[in-house]
């Protein structure tokens, strides 16, 4: 069967067709619609899909927010802001006339990259660092997505009282230091007004600030890491997003954790499928359904 799979994200719109083997056979990416309208959603979801038409048999999306019962809803409004209540999987299906399954985009992920793992691992995280700061657990084998939808969502727990307001309405969550947003937000000077991959840029150039932010992100990656490995004792934690996939990062979320006594280190690794990972754990979680 094919499957479209289409990843939403904060900064871009993902979608791809599959085969039965989880093979991507065509893909395609757009930027998210500045304006974060239910309506400017709705009409680029129309734009990604559209060359896909007649060529699938149903389509599996992972989309950030909460995602339940099919509809989806901003738990950081910042990132994909006035979304209150979007139906999600209703809109797909007006637009493809398929079934549909939609799933938030960490928690896919995190079934993906579970799959992927060695045998024998029953306990994993994954982390996506990208315009927010995403989660999807596996506890005991099975992906944890909570009554509410909620489970997972890890880059609004604490990390610093004294931190930046988040998006969500809390006070110094993990999100608001270390995320593409975050890192963007907090940045002052001669870096105020660049996005997070320019500020990364820098900070491998040796830019000063752009060195701070960045390991201000990583170290506050790694103490989440050591809160749920407190937490579950998560044998794996997985990296993904574009700024956990860039170059440099995961070493310096490693050596940031080994700083943390030795009962709170875990093994980190970065996306097996890369910056596919919630496109095919979407459709991987749409076999079946
Ligand atoms: P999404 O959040 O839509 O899934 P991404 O995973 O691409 O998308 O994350 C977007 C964030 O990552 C933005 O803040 C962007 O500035 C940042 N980013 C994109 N490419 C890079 C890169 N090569 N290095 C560091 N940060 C990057
Ligand atoms: C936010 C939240 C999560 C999402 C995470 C990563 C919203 C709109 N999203 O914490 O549901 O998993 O960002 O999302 O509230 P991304 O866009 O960075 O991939
Ligand atoms: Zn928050």
């Amino acid at each position: 069967m094919i499957t479209l799979a289409i990843d939403i994200g904060g900064t871009k719109l993902a979608a791809a067709l599959t085969d039965a083997q989880q093979q991507i056979i065509e893909r395609r990416t757009l930027p998210t619609p500045a304006s974060k309208t239910p309506a400017a959603l709705r009409e680029g979801l129309n734009t990604l899909i559209a060359p896909f038409i007649g060529r699938m048999q149903r389509v599996a999306v992972a989309s950030t927010g909460i995602i339940r019962h099919g509809v989806l809803t901003a738990l950081n409004p910042d990132n994909l802001g006035g979304l209150a209540q979007f139906p999600l999987t209703e809109t797909i299906t007006q637009l493809t006339g398929l079934p549909c399954l939609a799933v938030n985009d960490a928690q896919a992920a995190a079934w993906a990259e579970y799959k992927a793992l060695p045998g024998g691992i029953r306990d994993m995280a994954f982390i996506t660092v990208s315009t927010g700061v995403g989660g999807g657990i596996i506890c005991n084998g099975k992906l944890v997505s909570g009554t509410q939808g909620l489970a997972g969502h890890i880059g609004h727990t604490l990390a610093d009282p004294h931190g930046p307001l988040c998006g969500c309405g809390r006070t110094g969550c993990v999100e608001a230091i270390a995320s593409g947003r975050g890192i963007a937000a907090l940045a002052t000077d001669d870096l105020s007004g660049m996005n997070a991959q320019e500020i990364y840029a820098l900070s491998l150039n040796g830019h000063a600030q752009a060195t701070r932010l960045i390991q201000q992100s990583a170290r506050t990656i790694a103490r989440l890491i050591a809160d749920l490995k407190a937490s579950y004792d998560c044998q794996y934690v997985v990296l993904g997003g574009s700024v956990g996939l860039a170059s440099g990062y995961l070493p310096l979320v490693t050596s940031f954790l080994s700083q943390e006594p030795a009962a709170f280190h875990t093994t980190i690794i970065a996306a097996h499928y890369q910056h596919d990972a919630g496109l095919l754990g979407a459709a991987l979680l749409s076999e079946g359904y």
